[in-house]
């Protein structure tokens, strides 16, 4: 069995709790801006978030719930538009400090680095949104620890499609059984386990109620040392509260190869 030599991080839901409070918000900022009485509703976005990717996710609004709103002839050109304006807006607020890292986030990377695991990003998001949130949190997190940033069109199929972890393992030059994914969405997760990597889930308000199946293991969080996570899901812990590398190796050790519904 191999050891654990990677951790693949999602970043979107799973290093912060981005979705509800950023993304929503700056997409309405954006609507706005550009005259458009759409509002993205909490209730709605959980809907929309079916779909990954920013640009995407406009478009199969307008597919399935705004059908009547008259398109312009230059559609690609206007989503494309709103989307970038939706960028600025979103990483102006993390620019403000507003999305801290989810629990357990820092420890965890702080633990790895310290062990000489390696660590890689793997998120549907726009680039620039990655490194907005790290410059952003207190304190900073540096880019350079993330060995390989995978993020946004560097592959054409966006999650749950497997190219952005085969993008990362290939770049990481390691092979699945080396590596943990941790996600926090039923469509990263996919995404992940399409490419045989074995994953942990730390869920959130939009996603506790998905499908987990493949899953290794299932938690609210990453709990801290006297905040012990919640185990919703998956493998024996072994006695651990919290998410660490004892417990991770674990998990790696005893992962089967990730089968896909
Ligand atoms: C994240 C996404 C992204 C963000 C918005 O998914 O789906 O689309 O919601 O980012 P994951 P952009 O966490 O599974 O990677 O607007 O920059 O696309
Ligand atoms: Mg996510």
């Amino acid at each position: 069995m191999s050891e654990l030599v990677a951790l693949i991080f999602d970043v979107d839901g799973t290093l912060a709790d981005t979705e509800r409070d950023g993304h929503r918000v700056a997409f309405n900022q954006a609507f706005v801006a550009a005259g458009l009485d759409w509002e993205w509703a909490v209730p709605l976005y959980g809907e929309l978030l079916k779909v990954t990717g920013g640009k995407e996710r406009i478009r199969y609004y307008l597919d399935y719930y705004n059908t009547a709103f008259p398109r312009p002839a230059d559609l690609d050109g206007f989503i494309k538009q709103l989307h970038a304006d939706k960028t600025r807006y979103y990483t102006e607020m993390l620019a403000l400090g507003m999305i801290p890292l989810r629990r357990g986030v820092k420890r965890l990377l702080d633990e790895a680095r310290k062990e000489g695991v390696r660590l890689a990003i793997a998120t549907t998001t726009t680039p620039e949104n990655i490194v907005a949130l790290l410059q952003n949190t207190k304190p900073p997190i540096p880019e350079s620890w993330f060995e390989v940033i995978a993020a946004g069109e560097i592959v054409p199929a966006k999650k749950p499609a497997p190219d952005i972890y085969l993008y990362t393992l290939q770049q990481l030059g390691l092979r699945p059984e080396q590596c943990l994914a941790i996600e926090d969405s039923e469509n990263g997760l996919l995404s992940a386990c399409r490419a045989g990597l074995p994953t942990v889930v730390t869920v959130n308000d939009y996603t506790r109620a998905q499908d987990f199946t493949e899953a290794a293991l299932v938690i609210d969080d990453m709990g801290e040392p006297g905040r012990p996570f919640s185990v919703l899901n998956g493998a024996d812990v072994h006695g651990h509260t919290y998410l660490n590398l004892a417990l991770l190796r674990r998990i790696r050790s005893g992962a089967m190869a990730c089968f896909v519904r």
